[in-house]
């Protein structure tokens, strides 16, 4: 596939910034379609949503784990909307404010209608921690389609990566969960990660 080609019509790129939300009643209208990336702090969650859309500045990004506080919306229509979730298991986050996150996280998971499905994003050389096994239980209990983005290939050797993605792939055998490699820095398996997403937005946005 030509990949300019590819990248001038990536319906993604409409993406803007719709607002940040601190608890459920803040979060948009429960209409239309939504897609949440969520994974463990500093995995590159807002890294991934920023490579997707193709807009570098769009979700905030940070050396320092902890940067997502919010639930941040951005919206490529009326209706489809992309999510960027806190991450979790970040020890320096105050226990009140962390507690704060997994309960609205909870009840974000929990409540939300237009939730269509969830990336979940692991660093490549740490996949499927704790907290990534119970997303996906969750996952496999509510019927939701989970993506697994295995980021940050760019920090291990082909093979390694390689290594990765089939010791998740062997995890994983539910027909609702796939599995990619990918690497924002090098911004690559940008298209496969596209053609799931729009695969479950059943369409090409217009
Ligand atoms: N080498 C490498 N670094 C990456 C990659 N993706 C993200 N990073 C770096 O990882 C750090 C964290 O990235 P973020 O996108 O802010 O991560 P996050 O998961 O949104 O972090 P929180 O919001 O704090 O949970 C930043 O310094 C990024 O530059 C990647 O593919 N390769
Ligand atoms: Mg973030």
């Amino acid at each position: 596939m030509n990949e300019t080609k590819t990248l001038s019509a990536n319906p993604f790129r409409r993406a803007r910034f719709l607002l940040s939300a601190n608890s459920l009643d803040q979060c948009p209208e429960d209409t239309g379609c939504e897609i949440a990336f969520a994974g463990r702090s500093n995995v590159g969650k807002s890294s991934v949503i920023n490579l997707l859309t193709e807009n570098h500045g769009l979700a905030r990004t940070s050396k320092t784990p902890g940067r997502t506080q919010l639930l941040n919306f951005f919206a490529l229509n009326e209706t489809l909307r992309l999510v960027d979730l806190p991450g979790y298991g970040f020890a320096r986050v105050p226990e009140k404010v962390r507690k704060h996150w997994g309960e609205f996280l909870q009840a974000y998971f929990d409540q939300r209608q237009c939730l269509q499905g969830l990336v979940l994003i692991m660093d490549a050389r740490h996949p499927l921690k704790p907290f990534d096994q119970q997303m996906l239980a969750w996952c496999r209990s509510a019927r939701l389609p989970a993506h697994i983005v295995l980021n940050k290939s760019d920090k291990l050797s082909r093979g390694a990566a390689s290594k990765s993605q089939d010791i998740v792939r062997r995890a994983i055998t539910d027909d609702q969960f796939s599995v990619q490699l990918l690497s924002t820095l090098k911004a690559t398996g940008l298209e496969t990660l596209q053609a799931v997403l729009l695969g479950w937005l059943g369409a090409q946005p217009h």
